[in-house]
């Protein structure tokens, strides 16, 4: 440590001789050339952090011309850090569980046919609505915690299984009870338009107008949604409804998000783009013209290999040609009692690898830099560069890939928090 002047900068902590995957700089995309030059990769590196923020990264060389001081200094040799991962789409707050459709599923029934004979996402709003809310705290949260201890700092949670005002607003402030409790970013998506509750069957267009009209507006004014979601498929809401919901986002000022082309084709892509969404997610069914328009608006495509392998689908993803458009593609669990009840990342990055074919390169940064881009917080995380939140996660590897080719086999020795930092 130099001696203490005017010029000296004074940091909090700062690791020394650390590896950096950056995930800055580098082809943004189709990387299958380099697919580890993408990673933004720094040897022999050091990295500071002051006040909850990166304060310098760079070189160990570098920081030789550099007068400064530290708190702490962790000689950190052999180790890798990549900023704290993204977890950008999951319905991990809710009641019970769904073992039983998971049986039924292996027995040979579809998703859709559970769904429309009263089970899927109505069987879990049930037990959502029975749960109080201190008991939808407690089963939620050792999902979140699953995730956190994988390296996740930043988490995205849906409502969409109360689907009433009250048992929604629920949902969203046991998110928001999540992010507190444990100091990760929680960001709070309300997905009111998810399923159609048995009190409205047959009067479609009736939730739709209460959830345009009083739900949407209850959890704006609450401050409990950051973003809207709305499932978009034959078995949920169609293409003008959901226009229409995202209208109403729209005038309250919050960002759109869609699962779309999941299960059918239905224009989600392009509905996506044309309301400015920040992601389409799933997309398996996406038609050519929801890709380019995705292209031509910047959204993201999240992939969530979770449900694909669930659901034992088959057709993919159409990943050759969103690689082709330079659409941004994230990764994600989905955790939900259905379709994915996965709550590892890890795990999920691993698929996107095997299942999906995409390069560890391209899943590192879908779990990182275009995750945060799918939840509108590219500029200050998802990336280690002066200015970024310290949320960190470090890694005792040979190389970040190892995290999407070896299941099982690994945790950050250290997690750092921009609110708090804790030994693992
Ligand atoms: N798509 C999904 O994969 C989940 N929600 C959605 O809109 C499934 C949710 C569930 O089955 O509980
Ligand atoms: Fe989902």
């Amino acid at each position: 440590m130099k001696s203490s002047t005017a010029n000296t900068l004074a940091w909090d902590r700062v690791w020394l001789g650390v590896n950096l995957a950056t995930m800055t700089g580098g082809p943004a995309y189709n990387d299958g050339q380099d697919p580890t030059g993408s990673l933004g990769e720094l040897r022999d590196a050091a990295l500071a952090i002051k006040d909850g923020r990166i304060a310098w990264v760079g070189s160990r060389q570098q920081l030789a011309s550099v007068q400064w001081s530290a708190a702490n200094v962790t000689l950190a040799e052999g180790l890798w850090i990549t900023p704290g991962l993204v977890e950008c789409h999951t319905h991990l707050v809710y009641g019970g569980d769904r073992s039983n459709e998971f049986a039924a599923r292996l027995r040979g029934a579809t998703y859709e046919e559970i769904s429309r004979a009263g089970g899927g996402i109505v069987a879990t709003m049930r037990a959502t609505r029975t749960a109080s809310e201190d008991q939808l705290f407690e089963q939620s949260l050792p999902r979140a915690l699953a995730l956190a201890a994988e390296g996740v700092t930043t988490l995205e949670i849906k409502s969409g299984y109360g689907l009433d005002l009250d048992n929604e607003l629920k949902m969203l402030r046991v998110a928001r009870r999540i992010g507190e409790v444990t100091g990760l970013t929680v960001i709070k998506t309300f997905l009111g338009a998810h399923a159609l509750p048995p009190e409205f069957t047959g009067r479609q267009e009736d939730y739709v107008r209460h959830v345009c009209d009083d739900m949407l507006p209850a959890a704006a004014t609450a401050k409990l949604a950051d973003a809207v979601d709305v499932f978009c498929e034959r078995i949920a809401f169609t293409e003008e409804q959901t226009r229409r919901i995202f209208e109403r986002a729209r005038e309250l000022g919050l960002p759109a998000r869609l699962h779309a082309d999941q299960l059918s084709d239905g224009n989600g892509g392009e509905i996506a783009a044309d309301c400015g969404a920040l992601s389409a997610d799933h997309l398996e069914y996406a038609s050519e013209r929801s890709l380019q328009r995705m292209a031509e608006r910047g959204v993201v495509a999240g992939l969530l290999p979770g449900a694909f392998y669930y659901l034992r689908e088959t057709r993919l993803p159409p990943i050759e040609r969103l690689r082709e458009l330079n659409v941004p593609m994230a990764v994600s669990t989905d955790c939900n009692p259905g379709t994915s009840p996965i709550a590892s990342l890890l795990t999920a990055m691993n698929m996107a690898c095997v299942v999906f074919r995409l390069t560890a390169a391209e899943t590192l940064r879908g779990v990182t830099v275009h995750a945060a881009r799918a939840l509108g917080l590219a500029k200050d995380r998802g990336a280690l560069e002066v200015g970024a939140r310290a949320d960190l996660a470090i890694w005792r590897l040979r190389h970040p890939e190892q995290l999407c080719a070896e299941v099982g086999v690994h945790r950050p020795v250290e997690i750092v928090l921009a609110t708090k930092s804790s030994r693992t």
